[in-house]
């Protein structure tokens, strides 16, 4: 399974099952038409149902990315100065050689030394072989510092777990037959494209659909309401929700009796925010809050099946873990868990058996504790020296499946640490991406359509299997095999480090899923309940859906979810008046596809949407380049004047190359390393600038 010999050659087209490897809720299976050993084109395959033959249009051009002319096809070696980019050509063997060798020499210090060495790896891809396996056993062995892997979902997964027990929730095609459905925090129709089917099945069928956004997304333009909320808010507005729905008594009180625990502390705290007050904070009218009230209290006691499709997009602020258990909470107020189509929905990762020790071998810590750092702040892990308390400062960073100089928040230390000259780097990519620029060594990896892996979804619950469809090009390598082969440069002689792909693939779930089924279809479907607290079974400690959290208020926290304010929160007579939020771009995927051209071409260039009220009293028009600031940095771009914002936000889409901006950096310049209520998350969306105009126009 391992080797290429199976790997089709003929001239004539065949078709080799994939999975999409990208971090996205779809995780679509994917099918890839190769002949004469190159892959022609690839496609949603029509036999999953949640992937219905299509795919977006990003992953659609698949093919373009594999054969971009800069893809990485050997291994380098840094000959300029750091960040500056100039790398030579280097044989794998020197490379692996002279890593091992500087690892090494770090590690063999002392005791605990090698906590001088940190990966950094996040979702480049999604799978579990090419993500996180022999590289966690290779760093395992070693004795490098952990990683706190917070970037993305930390909060919301943490705000979630806390209520209902863990990353579970509707399945995502019973949103089909939802009456009511809220889309609260995504921007489904670029980043949920297959679950905005099953919601525009619903449509179709006369349900109503409610988008809770501060942009005017493409999302919110085909909803039948949208409320365009201050970023950060959420909390308060859903706190109002629970006012009306207790003084309404839109209630499922035999629901709430059943199969919730705190209703009676959580009923006192919603008591206090009658919808003017919330209104006030969300910066919308107190009639919306009403009205949305209504609609979700009419489908009281299972009156009708009111769903809500949460996204992560909505916990990238201080509060954004509170928000989530606020959210969280109100199908339990209604009943709504009654039936299939009525529920939460923010991630189904929680359903998939992984045999994650199997994968990663913990055990090869072998009794160290290394120390636990947080990814999303980086920056000042780079710049901490040696302390009694930190332990050694970070002499080397071994980073895979990211690219944090462009991704990780205030980016200007990122870049700072980076740039460290006493800093050792290597860097596993597909392409030179601004961080591949300040690599000692860079790595050419191999893409999904070159290698093995096995998939999970947090959007869906079917488990996938991706097989490679064409051979490596040049020397392109799997994760896997680098770290398998740096191992062996090591000297770590484990049997566990000559386990191959296949042997992996098979282990993600060991007999929890039928591989042979994976094999043979691409995809498996997990046998999880239809409604699965239709009679409570939350699998939180007390069984109950709970909005009170014993385990929360043990660690001297609100055991009530509350609206906990945004670090930043909006006030026009601050120094930086302008709320910046900066979601994913429809054409990329965080900084992934920035450099195919026909994507790049479709976003055409970074942009800061404003409303046209906040353009004109600075004197700004469409075109204008501007420059967006705060005490952290600058950032300059084209500002877009457009109804997709919101009084007093700007929004600055998608994640740009810093080196393809005018000024050489990227939305996040001017982020903070501020991290969330709950999980240790980045807050992303909990960020104010000032933007002015730049005098030229082009
Ligand atoms: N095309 C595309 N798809 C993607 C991605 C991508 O970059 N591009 N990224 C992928 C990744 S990594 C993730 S984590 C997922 C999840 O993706 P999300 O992070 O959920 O991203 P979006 O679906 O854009 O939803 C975010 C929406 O939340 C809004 N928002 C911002 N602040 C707030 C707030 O305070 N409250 C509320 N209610 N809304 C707010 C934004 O305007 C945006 O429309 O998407 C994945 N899919
Ligand atoms: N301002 C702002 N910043 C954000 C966000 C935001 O909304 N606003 N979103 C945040 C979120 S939700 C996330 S998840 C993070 C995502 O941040 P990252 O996880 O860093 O994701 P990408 O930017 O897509 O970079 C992934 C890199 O992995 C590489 N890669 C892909 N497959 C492989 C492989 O098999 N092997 C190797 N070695 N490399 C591979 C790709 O080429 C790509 O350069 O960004 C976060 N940053
Ligand atoms: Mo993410």
């Amino acid at each position: 399974m391992n080797s290429n010999s199976s790997l089709p050659s003929d001239a004539t087209p065949t078709q080799v099952l994939g999975a999409c490897p990208h971090d996205c809720p779809d995780t679509c299976s994917m099918l890839t038409t190769v002949a004469g050993g190159i892959a022609i084109k690839v496609q949603g395959n029509p036999a999953h149902p949640h992937t219905d033959g299509a795919l977006c249009t990003k992953v659609s051009r698949y093919t373009e990315r594999t054969y971009h002319p800069e893809r990485l096809l050997h291994p380098l070696k840094r000959v300029g100065p750091k960040g500056a980019g100039q790398f030579e050509r280097v044989s794998w063997g020197a490379a692996l050689q002279d890593i091992a060798a500087r690892l090494q020499a770090i590690a063999s210090r002392s005791e605990d030394a090698a906590q001088a060495i940190l990966p950094y790896s996040y979702a480049g891809t999604m799978g579990l072989v090419q993500g996180e396996s022999m590289s966690a056993r290779f760093l395992h062995k070693l004795g490098a510092s952990r990683l706190d892997r917070t970037i993305c979902s930390s909060a919301g997964g943490e705000g979630l777990t806390q209520t209902l027990g863990g990353k579970v929730g509707m399945r995502v095609e019973f949103f089909a037959e939802s009456r009511l459905i809220l889309i609260w925090g995504s921007n489904s129709i670029a980043s949920n494209l297959h679950f905005w089917r099953y919601a525009q099945i619903a449509k179709r069928n006369g349900a109503k659909l409610v988008c809770i956004d501060p942009r005017k997304s493409e999302t919110a333009d085909k909803c039948h309401e949208h409320i365009a909320l201050l970023p950060g808010t959420d909390g308060a507005l859903a706190l109002a929700l629970m006012h009306e729905l207790i003084t309404n008594d839109w209630l499922d009180h035999d629901y709430l009796a059943q199969y919730t625990l705190g209703w009676e502390l959580l009923r006192e705290r919603a008591l206090q925010w009658a919808p003017e007050r919330a209104a006030l904070v969300c910066g919308i009218a107190p009639e919306q809050v009403r009205a949305l009230a209504r609609d979700y209290g009419a489908c009281v006691a299972g009156g009708a099946p009111a769903a809500i499709r949460m996204n992560y997009g909505m916990q990238r602020v201080h509060g954004g873990g509170n928000a989530v258990r606020l959210i969280a909470c109100l199908p339990a107020l209604i009943g709504a868990w009654r039936h299939r189509a009525g529920g939460v929905l923010l991630s189904s990762s929680g359903a998939f058996p992984v045999q994650k020790a199997a994968l990663q071998r913990p055990d090869l810590l072998a009794g160290k504790t290394p120390r636990t750092l947080n990814m999303s702040t980086l920056g000042d892990e780079l710049l901490r020296p040696a302390s009694a308390v930190f332990g050694p400062a970070i002499e080397a960073l071994i980073v895979y499946n990211s690219n944090p100089a462009a991704i990780a928040p205030e980016s200007g230390k990122v870049v700072q640490g980076l740039s460290r000259d006493d800093l050792f780097t290597v860097v596993l990519e597909h392409f030179q991406t601004d961080t591949a620029d300040y690599a000692d060594y860079l790595l050419p990896a191999t893409t999904q359509l070159e290698h093995w892996d096995v998939h999970s979804s947090y959007g869906h619950t079917d488990a996938l299997l991706n097989r490679p469809a064409i051979a490596p090009l040049g020397e392109a390598k799997p994760n896997t095999q680098i770290f398998r082969e740096l191992a062996g440069h090591m000297g770590f002689t484990d049997p566990c480090f000559a386990d191959d792909d296949a042997a992996l693939c098979r282990m993600a779930y060991g007999d929890a899923v039928d591989f042979d089924e994976l094999l043979a279809k691409g995809f498996a479907t997990l046998r999880t309940p239809e409604a699965p607290f239709a009679h409570g079974n939350f699998p939180t400690p007390s069984g109950q859906c709970e909005f009170f959290s014993a385990r929360l208020a043990a660690l001297g926290l609100d055991g009530l979810p509350s609206h906990v304010p945004n670090y930043e929160a909006f006030n026009t007579s601050t120094q930086y008046p302008l709320a910046m939020i900066s979601p994913p771009a429809r054409n990329f995927l965080n900084s992934t596809f920035v450099n195919v051209p026909s994507l790049q071409e479709m976003e055409c260039e970074p942009v800061m949407e404003m409303h046209a009220a906040d353009a004109a009293a600075r004197a700004i028009q469409s075109g204008d380049i501007v420059r967006v600031f705060n005490a952290r940095g600058e950032y300059r771009c084209k500002a877009k004047v457009s109804s997709r914002a919101r009084p007093g936000v700007v929004n600055g889409l998608g994640v740009w190359w810093r080196k393809l901006g005018l000024s050489g950096t990227n939305v996040n310049q001017l982020t903070s390393q501020n991290l969330t209520d709950l999980g240790g998350g980045p807050t992303f969306y909990d960020c104010l600038v000032q933007v002015v105009a730049d005098g030229k126009r082009c």
